[in-house]
């Protein structure tokens, strides 16, 4: 069988009659295509030497921002025999979330959470993973599965498996389902058929470029995750001022980059419209509930303040008047992460009940947040001198991808907020 109709597999086998090994190279294909998988592929468990080189220049150059998760160790989570000696195959599997998880169409007061974490969709990935596995310790191999883990850079395995293409977005594009899945792979030493990556490439296509609002693929196939808004709405601290125009009425996760991708158009046109999420409902529920309801999100440390924190800056970029009361509470709330968000946002909506809301918050700060940054100075004061400035003037969208998003992402590298907990095991992509 071949892992994705595309290119033959390599038997490792011998060369007449069918081998055992291609015999269950050919099952596992099978039982993971039966249990919804999009995509299938075998490869090497060999080193990805160039994953790892490129990982170490986008440490050097800054564009990691920090970022933990398989950056914490390159050479750990490009070489899989690291953690797991025995490696001999990675058996990827790809998992499409759409149709199913649809397409977010907010209204005022609503937010958009990004199709891939509409609800859990590991969960399916997963299971295909298990059952795959289990296949395996059936037949007497050991076989252990990653996904969206700090040991494997999932991409690298699955353009090496023949899953996918490289998309000039980053992501990893599939026929039919172009970028719309995740990505985990089973680690055996079964000597599986290895496939052939798949000879495809996104041509002279580049429409995700330009669709990214903030510049943040600063070339093709690179992105530089200080200006990436799935990464700002999953950092810790307190996100740019610019970013947080940009991010819109995103709560979690960014797909601007890839609902613009050719190969994921069909797909894309039969998700069903799903509503957004309450940025109220947000704001008024309690830690515990935000966080069991949104337990498959990143979250860093697990704090309710950053699910929060997002939320007032969807609301302030909402322009409903309606939301300045619920931001009012929040504009004298103990933590300063989220009074600073949501004097911000009241100045974003701006209006006379807003600026009186910042005018008392002010006087409210006056003695205390001497921080280190000019937002941590007085976030009520900061808002009430920069509303001066026409808000327009910040919007990237009217200075193309070399606006002021990237200058200001670019000088915000250094400071505190990237020190913060980046790191564990992921819960998302
Ligand atoms: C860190 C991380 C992020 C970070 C950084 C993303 C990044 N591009 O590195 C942030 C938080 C920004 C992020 C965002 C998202 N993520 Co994420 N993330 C990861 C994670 C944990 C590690 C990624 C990694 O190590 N990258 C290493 C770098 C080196 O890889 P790279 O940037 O792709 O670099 C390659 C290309 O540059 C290519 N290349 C080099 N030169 C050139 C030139 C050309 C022309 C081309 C085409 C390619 C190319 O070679 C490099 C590798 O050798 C993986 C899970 C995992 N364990 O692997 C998920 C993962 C990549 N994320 C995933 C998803 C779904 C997303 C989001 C779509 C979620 C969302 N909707 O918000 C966005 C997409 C943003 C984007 N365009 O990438 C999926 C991607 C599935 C897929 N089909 O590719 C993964 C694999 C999770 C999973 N298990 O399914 N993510
Ligand atoms: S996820 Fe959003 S911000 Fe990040 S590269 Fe894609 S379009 Fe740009
Ligand atoms: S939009 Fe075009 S260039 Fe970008 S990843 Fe998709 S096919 Fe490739």
């Amino acid at each position: 069988m071949e892992g994705n109709g595309e290119r033959p597999s390599v038997s490792q086998g011998e060369a007449d009659a069918p081998s055992e090994s291609s015999a269950l190279t050919e099952r596992l294909h099978e039982l993971a295509r039966a249990s919804g998988a999009a995509g299938t592929g075998v490869c090497l468990a060999e080193p990805f030497r160039d994953t790892e080189l490129q990982m170490q220049d986008r440490v050097a150059s800054g564009a990691s921002a920090g970022l933990s998760f398989t950056y914490r160790d390159p050479a750990v989570s490009t070489d899989v025999r690291r953690t797991y000696p025995w490696a001999e195959r990675l058996f990827v599997v790809a998992h499409s979330y759409l149709p199913e998880a649809g397409t977010p169409h907010p209204s005022t007061a609503e937010g958009r959470v990004a199709r891939f974490a509409e609800r859990d969709h590991y969960l399916g990935l997963e299971d295909m993973l298990e059952t795959a596995s289990s296949a395996l310790r059936e037949e007497g191999y050991r076989a252990e599965w990653l996904r969206d883990d700090n040991r494997l850079v999932d991409r690298a395995a699955a353009v090496r498996a023949g899953v996918g293409w490289w998309g000039k977005n980053t992501m990893v594009l599939m026929p039919g389902a172009g970028p719309w899945v995740l990505l985990g792979s089973v680690v055996t030493d079964a000597p599986l058929d290895i496939d052939a990556p798949m000879k495809r490439s996104c041509g002279s296509c580049e429409a995700c470029l330009p669709a990214c609002p903030t510049g943040a693929l600063v070339a093709p196939g690179i992105l530089d995750a200080n200006l990436c808004i799935a990464y700002w709405l999953q950092a810790p601290g307190v996100i740019p001022r610019e970013i947080r125009v940009a991010i819109g009425d995103r709560v979690y996760g960014c797909d601007d980059c890839i609902e613009a991708c050719p190969p994921g158009s069909k797909i894309l046109e039969d998700a069903p419209i799903r509503p957004g999420v309450d940025l109220v409902g947000i704001l008024r529920s309690s830690d515990r509930s935000l966080l069991a309801e949104h337990s498959h999100f990143f979250i860093p440390d697990r704090r309710a303040r950053y699910l929060r924190r997002n939320a007032l800056v969807a609301l302030g970029n909402s322009s409903s008047e309606r939301a300045i009361d619920i931001l009012a509470g929040y504009a004298g709330h103990p933590d300063w992460v989220l009074r600073l968000h949501a004097c911000w946002a009241i100045g974003r909506i701006g209006g006379r009940a807003g600026r009186a809301v910042l005018v008392a918050a002010r006087e409210q700060e006056r003695d205390g947040c001497q921080g280190v940054g000019r937002d941590r100075a007085c976030p009520a004061g900061s808002v009430l001198r920069s509303s001066l400035v026409p808000w327009s003037d910040h919007e990237p969208g009217r200075h193309g991808n070399d606006c002021a998003v990237r200058d200001s992402a670019r000088r915000r590298r250094d400071l505190d907020h990237r020190l913060g907990c980046h790191g564990g095991r992921r819960g998302d992509g």
